[in-house]
């Protein structure tokens, strides 16, 4: 099967330019001088298929290098399987996702990693890697460590908060740390003070402070800014790079920007949400059917943080500063009815996560338009970036001869309306971006040469997605 497409505007993170994309099978075979003739030969009329991506932008496809389907968590399991999370993902454009494998203490690694083969093996509409999230760091889970970067898992994420559930202390993160140092993978942090949080929470409960906004205030931005420092400074002691997700707090981003500025390998993600949304969120509205609880939509770790203190505007400056290197979802969708509502009565009980894989690409190219990122910027932050973060560069993430046909037509003069009504392919009874308009639109998605969306329509099928083996990092040297 080979496909053109032509006319095109291809955007690479390294420049834009009119080029026409021939795919061979799975994989990109040539970009062509516009006209897609190739020294006389001519392609067009040796092709089977065509696409006229005339007046659009013809880009790799996107990369979620943070995304939780189907994750127990909270007393329940995140609302989207595989199928249908990465279903979504490529209705919006997204064509990788890098999920996390889960091991609760006590749990032996390599036992929880078969496990997600067998959730993930068949079901994924697009290509998918694995994380490995390590709570209690047992000794067998460092030979783990060493075991899973053969295996293709060069990324272990850690948490510092979730007492009980998934927190690691300061001295299992450093056993882990060491030995990421050695085996040159990444450590990822989840970089939240638990036990002031415990504390406070505990504290706003017992004054029967139990609404859904109180959730935002028991997680203080000191919170996620001391966690941050001291995940630096055991990244610093240890030699082992240090990847920060999800970060929220303009603080925290001081923290990450100072230690890069003093050469170590300390890279920030952020979320839609925290660009976007606020604390204010959690307050819910007194009009919605949930009332005040109608906040537990927002609930999710970091928080969202206060509008009047600037976290949002900082944030994408961030971005384009390149003091944040990255844009995932931290993809955590629950339902209101059946999940949430299992803290109406103590916010404490929400389920930790809001669902955004859908929009991500929508969401950032606003930001295009909004004046916030440059086009090539959209492009390195949703995917070039994930691809080198996470050892995947060259096969995904860039519009190249060899690299994987994964390709999303986008129009920047279409237009995508988000609401559970709308654009809304998440296994969620409501949306977190309900109302939100973005100027442009997924036209077409390809993943590994496959038209998977086309003209509003899925034409994937389950198990198109293959499980990929990542690299090392393609920041370390
Ligand atoms: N934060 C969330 O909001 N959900 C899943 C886990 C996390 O760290
Ligand atoms: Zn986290
Ligand atoms: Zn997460």
């Amino acid at each position: 099967m080979k496909t053109l497409i032509k006319n095109g505007t291809v955007v690479n993170s390294t420049g834009t330019a009119q080029a026409d994309v021939l795919i061979d099978g799975e994989t990109i075979a040539a970009v062509l001088a516009p006209g897609s003739s190739l020294l006389g030969f001519d392609v067009e009329n040796n092709v089977d298929t065509v696409i006229d991506a005339a007046g659009k932008y013809v880009i790799p496809g996107g990369i979620d290098a943070h995304t939780h389907m189907e994750m127990p968590f909270g007393g329940t399991n995140a609302s989207d399987t595989f199928e249908t999370g990465t279903r979504a993902a490529a209705w919006g454009g997204t064509t990788s996702i890098v999920d996390f494998v889960v091991q609760y203490a006590g749990e032996n690694v390599l036992d929880q990693f078969a496990l997600w083969h067998e959730k993930a093996r068949d079901n994924c509409a697009i290509d998918y890697g694995f994380h490995q999230i390590l709570s209690d760091v047992q000794d067998s889970s460092l030979t783990a460590m060493d075991e899973l970067v053969k295996e293709g898992v060069s990324s272990f994420k850690l948490f510092m908060a979730y007492k009980g559930v998934f927190l690691s202390d300061d001295g299992q993160i450093t056993k882990a740390m060491q030995r990421a140092a050695q085996n040159g993978s990444m450590i990822m942090m989840h970089a939240e003070n638990g036990s002031v949080i415990d504390l406070l929470v505990q504290q706003a409960v017992a004054a029967g402070n139990t609404t859904p906004y109180y959730h935002g205030l028991t997680r203080p931005w000191q919170a996620e800014e001391e966690a941050t420092h001291r995940a630096i400074m055991l990244a610093n002691l240890t030699g082992a790079p240090l990847y920060v997700v999800h970060v929220s707090a303009k603080q925290a981003v001081a923290q990450i920007a100072t230690a890069r500025d003093n050469g170590q390998n300390v890279f920030g993600e952020t979320c839609p949400q925290y660009l976007y949304l606020s604390l204010e969120d959690n307050l819910g509205a007194e009009s919605d059917e949930w009332g005040s609880f109608e906040g537990a939509k927002w609930v999710c770790s970091t928080p969202l943080r206060s509008r009047e203190e600037g976290h949002q505007h900082h944030m994408w400056q961030s971005l384009r500063t390149n003091d944040i290197q990255m844009v995932s979802t931290d993809h955590c969708p629950f339902c209101m009815k059946g999940q949430k509502d299992m803290g109406l009565t103590d916010f404490s009980k929400i389920p930790n996560g809001i669902g955004s894989v859908e929009h991500r690409m929508d969401l950032l190219y606003q930001g295009v338009v909004d004046g916030n990122i440059s086009l090539e910027r959209w492009v390195e932050v949703t995917s070039t970036t994930p691809a080198r973060m996470f050892g995947m560069y060259g096969k995904k993430g860039v519009i190249q001869p060899g690299a994987d046909g994964d390709i999303v037509v986008y129009d920047p003069k279409g237009h995508t309306s988000i609401g559970v009504d709308k654009s809304h392919h998440m296994n969620m009874d409501y949306s977190a971006w309900e109302g939100y308009e973005i100027d442009g639109h997924v036209d077409t998605v390809l993943s590994r040469g496959k038209v998977v969306i086309d003209d509003n329509q899925y034409l994937g099928t389950k198990g198109d997605g293959k499980f990929f083996k990542r690299g090392l990092s393609q920041y370390l040297i």
